[in-house]
């Protein structure tokens, strides 16, 4: 479904916009089957191989993983759209509801920008890493090469589950995306220099399954701890207009949808796999992070 007037409106005023009930739970099942068996297979090869005591088969999707990677920080070695490179993530990237939404912000002629993932931020206790405790303020510019400033970057922030200010939701600072590029440093990871950090009340962006926030490329975002007992699971995709510079040329953008040539839309799995692979085992191009 497109957005309403309103809703586009108010994504250019604040930046983001929380869009409730874009997608169906019919939408969102292939990913998180596709997730699970990933999940399982790589539990088997680490237990297989003595680096997991307890598989845990019974725990449901929001509990396995975060039990998983208690044992070990390998589990989720891997665990990513570009390494897993799932026939149903593809499929999902072609959503059609998505798209709709997509297609309000951007126009209709749709690439999908190759800075994209799916996280599950385990409960604090369960990871002994950073990431369940949350991710600093930051702009998604700072993660594009500078040659992207014109280009209408629309993250899709997408929660496979409830996403509370409890177990680890994404913070928005409305409003303040028309002032531009804020320069980040590298020092606690990729993050808005803290004395620049623009001085507006954070909004906790709670959402669940169905829901999608939108967030443009210069809105100051952030994620904070898992503090429940479950993961957090999302994906955050990104999407632009058809030609305009991705950010991010060490990794492959495609056209998903194209009113003017739909010919030009690639729907072949393993085409996105083979260029996903030769990024890899070829590299070339830029894929930094702007820190400046
Ligand atoms: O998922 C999160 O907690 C943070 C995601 C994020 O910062 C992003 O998608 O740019």
């Amino acid at each position: 479904m497109k957005l309403s007037d309103d809703q586009v409106r108010r994504y250019w005023d604040d930046g983001c916009l929380l869009a409730e009930g874009v997608l169906s739970d019919a939408d969102t099942q292939p990913l998180i089957d596709e997730l699970c068996e990933w999940i399982d297979k790589r539990a088997a090869s680490l237990h297989a191989d003595g680096k997991l005591s307890q598989l845990h088969e019974d725990a449901p999707f929001e509990t396995r993983y975060g039990r998983l990677v208690q044992q070990t920080s390998e589990m989720g070695r891997g665990m990513d759209i570009m390494h897993m490179r799932g026939a149903a993530m593809f499929q999902f990237l072609h959503n059609a509801a998505l798209l709709d939404a997509v297609s309000s912000l951007v126009g209709d002629e749709i690439t999908c920008n190759p800075i994209q993932h799916v996280r599950a931020k385990p409960p604090a206790g369960d990871a002994d890493n950073s990431w369940s405790h949350g991710v600093p303020w930051h702009q998604d510019a700072a993660v594009m090469m500078p040659e992207a400033e014109g280009s209408n970057v629309v993250t899709c922030w997408i929660p496979l589950g409830d996403s509370t200010s409890e177990n680890g939701c994404v913070q928005v600072l409305p409003g303040v995306a028309g002032g531009g590029y804020i320069r980040h440093q590298k020092e606690g990871g990729t993050m808005i220099v803290p004395d620049l950090q623009p001085d507006v009340e954070p909004v906790f962006a709670e959402c669940r399954r169905g829901d999608v926030l939108f967030i443009s490329r210069y809105t100051p975002h952030a994620s904070v701890q898992n503090r429940s007992d479950r993961c957090r699971w999302s994906l955050d995709l990104r999407y632009q207009p058809t030609g305009e510079h991705t950010g991010r040329t060490a990794h492959p953008d495609f056209v998903v949808q194209s009113a003017s040539n739909p010919g030009n839309v690639m729907d072949d799995v393993e085409e996105w796999r083979r260029l996903w692979i030769d990024a890899f085992e070829n590299p070339s191009g830029a894929a930094m992070h702007r820190e400046e």
